[in-house]
């Protein structure tokens, strides 16, 4: 297991994605996908260059020619120790944004170095998450409805109580279905797992399981966010498109099934997980311009070696000589308009 990072850089992630989120939520409701995401991109990367940290990227915007930024590899952070990989989602729901609907947010995640699972071809993966009562009740090889019935029995409330976050796809009709007919109450959602996974892992949030298959970044990510609240998290890797099926059945052969666990998806006791809200949702507020010059933030920051949750509230002066955003080429940092 890769060593601890002993100290918490949790607050430093925090501004990470709050720089990120300030500059996306300009670009709520525009409908274009791609200018919000580059500008949380451009504001994430700017912020990422001060913090103590020699972070590689590991779950990124994909690959190097693709992505010109926040690629997988690439070194952020200004070098110094400790050594960690860093999984990054500037804007997760970068639809949810673009049409001014709930629950997109800015993700970052760290862990020493080695401890993120590393997706390879896999695309799409299978996920089912609890709170820390039910952790132990999981079993993803299991019915949907076998599972259903041994959460509700840890958390000692009949199945028609729990409240479960599933992705609105085609995929999932027959997930859906069997749901209804457990007798559970479904939050169908179009985009966002992760904050399904977050909202499943805390309690007291309204959604007590995230079941249904989703992106594997999306996974990594809930995963550091999960282990840190010491919540319960299976994966099994779904892949969907053929040329995915294709690349796991000659890269992998018959693990393409593996379940991974919590442990196998992070392998350290210490992660950090840290959220921005860029568009309203019910467990995260998003970016509120809501003061002359300035913009409400609300963010959420964990630390698995601790356990700790911190709920930030941030008010930010938008005078230009401070905001993140777009790095100029003499260095300051502007916030991204449109
Ligand atoms: C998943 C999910 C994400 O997009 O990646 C989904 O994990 C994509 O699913 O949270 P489809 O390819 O079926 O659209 C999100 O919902 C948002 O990025």
């Amino acid at each position: 297991m890769p060593d601890r990072m002993f100290r918490n850089v949790g607050m430093d992630l925090v501004r990470v994605t709050e720089a990120a989120a300030l500059s996306a939520a300009r670009f709520m409701g525009t409908g274009d996908k791609e200018a919000g995401d580059g500008a949380a991109v451009d504001a994430m990367r700017a912020v990422l260059r001060a913090v103590d940290m020699d972070g590689i990227v590991v779950i990124g915007e994909g690959e190097k020619d693709e992505a010109p930024m926040l690629y997988n590899g690439e070194r952020v952070g200004n070098g110094q120790p400790p050594q960690v990989d860093v999984a990054v989602d500037p804007v997760e729901g970068t639809r949810l944004l673009a049409l001014g609907r709930p629950n997109s947010i800015a993700v970052i995640a760290i862990a020493p170095r080695g401890a993120f699972w590393s997706p390879g071809a896999s695309l799409y993966m299978e996920k089912i998450v609890v709170e820390k009562a039910a952790r132990d009740a999981i079993d993803i090889t299991l019915s949907p409805t076998e599972n259903l019935e041994r959460i509700a029995q840890a958390l000692q409330r009949p199945v028609s109580d729990l409240t479960v976050f599933v992705l609105d796809k085609p995929r999932h009709a027959e997930l859906i279905r069997e749901i209804r007919e457990a007798g559970a109450r479904i939050s169908l959602q179009t985009d966002g797992d992760v904050m399904g996974a977050l909202m499943a892992a805390i309690p007291g949030t309204g959604i007590d399981v995230l079941m249904g298959i989703g992106g594997t970044p999306e996974g990594v990510i809930a995963a550091a966010a999960v282990k840190a609240i010491g919540g319960g998290m299976q994966g099994r890797r779904a892949p969907q498109k053929e040329y995915e099926r294709e690349a796991l059945r000659s890269n992998l052969g018959d693990s393409i099934d593996q379940v991974l666990n919590l442990d196998d998806l992070v392998r350290s006791e210490d992660a950090f997980f840290a959220a921005t809200g860029i568009t309203d949702g019910p467990f995260l507020e998003g970016v509120h311009f809501d003061r002359a010059g300035g913009v409400t933030t609300h963010s959420i920051v964990i630390r698995a070696l601790t356990g700790s949750l911190r709920y930030i509230r941030g008010v930010h002066q938008l005078k230009p000589e401070h905001i993140f955003g777009r790095m100029d080429t003499d260095g300051a940092v502007q916030i991204a308009t449109r």
